[in-house]
């Protein structure tokens, strides 16, 4: 309950005057959390109508909210409240008509801690007043028997005096006194406090409590006057209640009757407010703070509504409850007690283990832990004190089994819930775990690390699974097994992402492979063989050692079997490669072996043109250079045995070349000896003039500056049929020429 404290109306009225109870508003007041559980003590005032019912409870109230009462005792304690304080609380008013209307109780209960250290929730009920002229007798009845039947302490107010016609009032709740005592010599009422207010023969009975037994005790007297059915009604009022006590009230001054009287304190008179203290005290002393019991049976706060709507069903139903059917009424309690508490120590069990609020559990733990509850909620239902036929109590008991069994498969499926949320959560654990490995990158792992990754992942799903799970010794957790074995399985996926992904991976090294190599092969001269193998060598490494960096956990292990395929694709591309490069370099040797044959043979393009030796030597070495340039540029020969085979292949044209150089210069010699010859003969030959003898001395004589006009003009005609440098200091066919001239002029020529 919450708001401001106030008084609550507990019957709903309909249209035609008959009313029902107001649940609802009941166990708004009982079912609060700290109060539910707690025995009751409910003190009601009841009793004709305008004798300041209403006005008495609000001075409990003050009294039970004061310092006093709550054991506080200080020097300022005013267990009735400040003096001119206005009086609040249940509504209370001067005049003749009535006022209260039905059954009032006070939302807010007072927890009381008793001496041995239970805790009590004192409730307070203000009643209509009986005896109006608008109420039936019925009615009137109805609401007493209620506030009899329900409280542990029934304060009957009265006015003036305890007469006759107010022991009569009482005699119907004796009867009922009888059906509910079960036989069992149990008083089925607890405290009547009769409370006589302007009470004003103090001189006889005194004021107060003293004054109030004493009263009691006198009308409670058999005296020889008293009718049959006078000591009947006595003897039925006495054994009903557990106790019976009387209170005598002065008149608490003529202020009450004043239009503007509000309540306060100040207003009363100084003998009323003593013995009203007297009365709070004592109603509320720790001895008075009895808890309501029904049948032997202590009432918690959360079973009070029960038996008031089953009370006031059966007041509505009968004209007058008869003995069986109060017996009935009273037994359906005790035994829908004895039910709902067996229910309710089942539902606690299950629900303090399996409840919404708890962790999932393995289902033969929750079988185990229902068919305890169940027995654990037989046993007390065994225990209470019930009363009805052994058939009753039994059918009862199987009924509740039957609803308890009842409960099982929803605990089971709430269970399932929680265990299919759990293992979404787990699986979820265990996917990240993994990506915490490989982030935002394609997972990509040697399979030794995947498996340890993977090892990690599950142990670490599998710890946090258990940390949400509630254990069981005895009981093998099937879902966990089934877990594991899940988890287990995706290692197998796990694997084929790690491997396609590592396909991708291999594929891209293998490209960054072949792009290095190609552009080797692309360049415009050829890549010497061992030259290409070191190359092959250098980025068949990087593109390994670039793979393996790629892996979300770069580690060497000599066993790599995806390491060994890109070596494998690499190698079965070079070899592809290297055919190719070998072609290259077969063409670029062929072409270079041409490029030197071809400027070679442009040498005798001319009909007769001839080198000397070391002009020819020097032609054919810058053509061989620029040959063997072209065709590894970067390679000597020395380093290169392809260049040195080139080499020597040109070097064996070259001898072709020499020796055609050395017929074409024998051929020129010749010819320039001939010339020579033709000229000197030509010269000397006998000529008319020389029948002169002088002419012919003459041409004797001048023969040797002939022979040099002649080797003049033979050498020139050797240099005609030379190309290259005019150079014929170390020149062997010039001077083979020159020796060739000299000689035949001395041999034919000279005298
Ligand atoms: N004579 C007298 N009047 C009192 C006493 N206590 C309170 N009153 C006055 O009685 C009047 C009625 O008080 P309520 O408390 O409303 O009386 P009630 O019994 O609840 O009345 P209903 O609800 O109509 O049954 C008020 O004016 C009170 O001041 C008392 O002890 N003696
Ligand atoms: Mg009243």
């Amino acid at each position: 309950m919450s708001g401001t404290p106030r008084e609550i109306q507990l019957l709903k009225y309909k249209d035609d005057g008959s009313f029902d109870l107001d649940v609802v508003a009941l166990q708004s007041v009982l079912n609060r959390d700290d109060v539910k559980d707690l025995p009751v003590v409910l003190f009601s005032v009841a009793g004709p109508f305008r004798t300041g019912k209403s006005f008495l409870l609000n001075y409990f109230l003050r009294y039970l909210h004061s310092p006093v009462f709550k054991g506080e005792k200080g020097d300022n304690a005013k267990p009735l409240g400040e003096d001119s304080e206005p009086l609040g609380g249940f509504t209370w008013r001067g005049g003749s008509e009535r006022n209260t209307v039905g059954l009032l109780i006070w939302s807010e209960p007072i927890i009381k801690t008793l001496e041995n250290g239970d805790k009590v929730a004192v409730l307070l009920m203000d009643t209509q007043g009986l005896f109006d002229s608008k109420t039936t007798m019925r009615d009137c009845s109805i609401i007493f028997a209620l506030s009899t039947l329900l409280s542990s302490v029934q304060v009957y107010n009265l006015k003036e005096n305890l007469q006759e016609n107010h022991l009569q009032f009482l005699q119907l709740f004796t009867q009922y006194a009888k059906a509910a005592d079960n036989g069992e010599e149990l008083k089925s009422f607890q405290n009547l406090l009769f409370l006589i207010r302007d009470w004003s023969y103090y001189d006889t009975h005194p004021y107060g409590s003293k004054g109030g037994d004493s009263l009691v005790a006198k009308r409670f007297e058999v005296t020889k006057d008293l009718s049959t059915d006078m000591v009947e009604l006595r003897a039925q009022i006495t054994s009903s209640f557990q106790k019976i006590s009387g209170f005598l009230l002065p008149h608490p001054g003529f202020n009450v009757l004043k239009p503007q009287f509000d309540g306060r304190l100040s207003d009363l008179e100084e003998n009323f407010k003593t013995y009203l203290l007297e009365l709070v005290t004592l109603l509320f002393s720790p001895s008075n703070l009895v808890p309501k019991k029904i049948n032997g049976q202590t009432i918690r706060a959360k079973e009070l509504s029960t038996h008031f709507n089953v009370f006031l069903e059966l007041f509505k139903s009968n004209e007058t409850p008869t003995i069986s059917s109060m017996t009935k009424a009273i037994s359906d309690i005790s035994l829908q007690t004895a039910v709902n508490d067996a229910r309710e120590l089942y539902e606690n069990t299950v629900n303090s283990k399996f409840g919404v609020d708890q962790l999932s559990a393995p289902t033969e733990a929750i079988r185990f832990s229902h068919t305890q509850a169940i027995e654990a909620a037989k046993a007390l239902y065994n225990s209470k004190k019930k009363m009805g036929s052994a058939d009753e109590l039994v059918a009862r008991l199987d009924n509740l089994v039957k609803e308890l069994d009842e409960i099982l498969p929803q605990t089971l499926l709430m269970n399932e819930t929680k265990v299919r949320k759990l293992n979404s959560e787990a699986q979820k654990i265990y996917a990240d775990e993994v990506k915490k490995v490989h982030g935002e990158n394609l997972l990509c792992l040697h399979p030794t690390d995947l498996e340890s990754v993977h090892n990690e992942a599950v142990q670490k799903t599998v710890e946090f699974f258990d940390s949400r799970r509630q254990k069981f010794a005895d009981f093998e957790d099937q879902a966990r097994v089934v877990l594991i074995e899940n988890l287990k399985k995706k290692l197998t996926d796990l694997n084929h992402e790690n491997e396609g992904n590592t396909r991708i991976f291999i594929s891209e090294a293998v490209l960054t492979y072949s792009k290095a190599m190609e552009t080797l092969l692309s360049k415009e001269y050829a890549v010497e063989d061992d030259e290409f193998l070191l190359k092959h060598q250098k980025f068949s490494k990087d593109a390994t050692d670039d793979f393996v960096s790629k892996r979300n956990q770069p580690s060497d292990y000599e066993e790599d079997e995806f390491k060994q395929t890109l070596i494998k694709k690499i190698s079965d591309k070079f070899i592809l490669l290297e055919k190719i490069n070998k072609q290259h370099n077969r063409e670029a040797f062929k072409a270079a072996y041409s490029m030197y044959e071809d400027s070679m043979n442009e040498l005798w393009s001319g009909n007769s043109c001839c080198y000397s030796k070391g002009d020819l030597k020097g032609i054919h070495k810058r053509k061989k250079d620029i040959a063997l340039f072209y065709f590894h540029p970067h390679k000597s020969v020395n380093d290169d045995f392809q260049k040195q085979l080139l080499s020597g292949k040109i070097d064996s044209l070259y001898k072709d070349h020499v020796e055609t150089n050395d017929l074409r210069n024998r051929r020129a010699e010749r010819n320039a000896l001939n010339e020579y010859q033709r000229r000197m003969d030509d010269l000397i030959s006998p000529k008319p003039t020389w029948a002169l003898i002088v002419p012919w001395i003459i041409t004797l004589a001048k023969r040797r500056s002939y022979h040099e006009d002649c080797k003049y003009y033979a050498i020139r005609y050797f240099r005609n049929e030379r190309c290259g440098s005019s150079k014929y200091d170390e020149d062997s066919y010039y001077d083979d020429l020159i020796w060739s001239i000299n000689r035949s002029y001395d041999t034919n020529y000279a005298l």
